[in-house]
């Protein structure tokens, strides 16, 4: 069930459907402490995937810009702790991808409803790029863009659908990706949403 999309790049399918109830039996905690919001791009654009963080570090976006931050603004406190069964699976995927010792300080919680995409972008707000990133899918299905290292290059499209884990390191780090925007459908634990947990060494 590992497919190798690229050098530094793996989908391990249905990886993380072993802990789908501990994790849905987690995320309470956090959202309770930190809500789904839903930020402004430094550009003044409403994101239409709603966010919240859990660990050290939670990525945030305003009018200043993208960064990664301690303190959640909106309540001036410290993000939710991360859940043991989140880091454990993030360590497992990222292991089970190549990349041992996976030290996750931020994990960014997307909510997608129908309509809601992520345009084409990169991930380079962190610290450095030696760590890979971990990211799991989970409810309904979406429809995962996955680019080259320019803008330019035509991405590919990726069914992602629940459990599904993707890891990105090495070469593949600062590949440019995005998410179409979501169909509807409804998946028991999530209902109408579609949920992506992505882990993150942030410093
Ligand atoms: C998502 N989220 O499905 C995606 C999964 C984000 C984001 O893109 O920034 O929150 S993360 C997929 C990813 C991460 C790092 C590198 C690459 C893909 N890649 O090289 O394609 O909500
Ligand atoms: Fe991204």
């Amino acid at each position: 069930w590992r497919e190798d999309l690229c050098p530094g790049a793996a989908i391990l399918r249905g990886f993380a459907v072993p802990h789908e109830v501990a994790i849905f039996e987690a995320l309470p905690h956090i959202t309770m402490n930190a809500p789904f919001r839903h930020l402004i791009t430094p550009g003044g654009f409403l994101m239409s995937v709603a966010m919240t963080n859990c660990g050290t570090r939670g990525w945030v976006s305003d009018n200043t810009g993208y960064r990664y931050d301690a303190i959640d603004p909106e309540s001036g406190k410290p993000w939710p702790r991360m859940p043991p069964v989140f880091m454990k699976l993030a360590q497992d995927a990222a292991a089970s991808a190549g990349f041992e010792n996976f030290e996750p300080d931020a994990c960014l919680v997307n909510r997608y409803e129908p309509g809601a995409r992520l345009t084409l972008h990169q991930d380079k707000n962190e610290r450095g790029f030696d760590a890979p990133i971990v990211s799991v899918s989970l409810g309904i299905p979406a429809v995962f863009l996955w680019g080259g290292l320019r803008r330019k290059d035509k991405p590919e499209r990726v069914g992602l659908v629940h459990g599904d884990v993707m890891v990105w390191g090495g070469p593949a780090r600062l590949r440019y990706h995005g998410v179409l925007p979501l169909n509807q459908g409804y998946h028991p634990l999530t209902g109408g949403y579609r949920i992506n947990l992505t882990f993150r060494r942030a410093v």
